[in-house]
């Protein structure tokens, strides 16, 4: 036999309600007292729930509907059932008999009159339900705050992705080997073009570097100028170092003349230059030999047999009168706050750029990113004088280089 013990039940806070309660219940309900409110939980669409202690001894529980109407009264909703077992109840099911199944939607409404202690325990709890309600609602704006500045975020991300194309490009090949140059990673057979981690023998450390594999593969991008994004005008410390973007495919940077001068060391390397300007034309400059002195020479710069479309400005030899102070050839690098060159004053200051300049040049790609015909104090902008003369600012440029005896893959 299921053993009667009515003890604690459910108290729960809810809706109004107004009923008619029968006779028999109201003395039944005079004889349940709700002894404490409990640990009031919240529930979807319930105002609290609390535990309520009945006299023992009955067997009729009670569950008791309240909600606050008016700061004064309180309504009373009372639901009479009569609870056969306590395991039932803990488990919220009751069982009814028949006449009791016909009255257990019967409740009654009583004024804040007969509001005993327990009651105003249950007004602080509403209290407290408001309270931690207020701090809901401020909870979920926040929140809802947050998501709509995450998705702005992650459209901004998603508009930047899409702006550049999907030209992100950096690989990561493992450290099976150390790379010297971007030809030995070509001939380890990574023929795609992007950002790659190579280590000059007598370089301390490895770092990026964008691979060109087109052309015959296995180039080393030294320069790149393409869009202007990227300031060119810098002290010799970047100059040396190396800066600007090593993230996307176009993105513009010089490799470091420290880099340069690690990497033209090895062995004997050929320069080519690309270049392209805003008339969708394309020309290129090549050097064999192409070398870059240490520290000391303050990176002077070597180079060798010229081959090409675009005219040799760098060894300045298409006019034997100006090659005296247009050539480059065996020039010291110099910034705005080095100056090395041949001329009085400071043509990287007048000229805005760091370059092997002489007095002061006839190639400039490193200078003002001005967008093709220009007008200026001086001849500032990405200049290569054979091609568009002193005052066409080209459009792109590309300084690469790889080892002279290498064998090009030409399909
Ligand atoms: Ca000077």
């Amino acid at each position: 036999m299921e053993k009667e013990d009515d003890t604690h039940k459910q108290l729960v806070v809810t809706g109004a309600w107004r009923i008619q309660l029968e006779q028999e219940y109201v003395h039944k309900l005079s004889e349940v007292k709700c002894l404490e409110v409990t640990q009031p939980k919240y529930g979807p669409g319930l105002a609290a729930i609390a535990a309520c202690a009945f006299p023992h001894g009955h067997t009729h529980g009670t569950f008791i509907v309240i909600k606050k109407i008016k700061p004064e009264s309180l309504l009373f909703v009372v639901n009479a059932v009569k609870l056969k077992t306590s395991r039932c109840a803990a488990e919220g099911q009751a069982i009814f008999t028949g006449e009791e199944m016909a009255k257990m939607f019967i409740f009654i409404l009583v004024t804040a009159l007969v509001v005993d202690t327990e009651v105003w325990a249950l007004d602080n709890c509403f209290q407290e339900v408001a309270r931690l309600r207020a701090q809901v609602h401020l909870l979920e704006t926040q929140i809802k705050q947050q998501q709509i500045k995450i998705e702005q975020l992650l459209q901004e991300n998603e508009v930047q992705l899409l702006d550049r194309g999907g030209e992100n490009s950096v690989f990561d090949i493992g450290a099976k080997r150390q790379y010297a140059d971007c030809s030995e990673i070509f001939n380890d057979g990574y023929k795609q073009s992007g950002f790659y981690k190579i280590k000059p023998f007598q370089s301390p450390a490895e770092f990026s570097v964008y691979c060109d594999m087109s052309d015959g593969g296995g180039w080393t991008v030294i320069q790149r100028r393409s869009d202007g994004t990227v300031n060119f005008n810098r002290a010799w410390e970047d100059y040396e170092k190396g800066f600007g973007n090593f993230v996307q495919k176009n993105g513009e940077y010089w490799l470091g003349n420290k880099n340069l001068h690690f990497l033209t060391i090895q062995g004997d390397y050929t320069l080519k230059i690309d270049l392209g300007d805003f008339e969708k034309n394309s020309r290129y400059a090549q050097y064999k030999d192409f070398k870059v002195g240490d520290e000391k020479s303050s990176y002077e710069l070597h180079i060798g047999e010229y081959s090409g479309t675009a005219g040799d400005s760098l060894a300045g030899r298409f006019h034997p009168e100006v090659q005296w102070w247009a050539s480059h050839q065996r020039m010291k690098f110099s910034t705005w706050d080095r100056d090395n060159d041949n001329y009085d004053g400071n043509c990287a200051q007048e000229d805005r750029a760091g370059w092997w300049f002489n007095r002061c040049h006839s190639a400039n790609l490193n200078g003002l990113y001005h967008r093709g015909p220009y007008t200026a104090e001086t001849d500032n902008g990405v200049v290569w004088y054979t091609w568009h003369g002193w005052w066409y600012s080209l459009k792109s440029v590309v300084m690469k280089i790889r080892p002279n005896n290498f064998i090009p893959n030409i399909v």
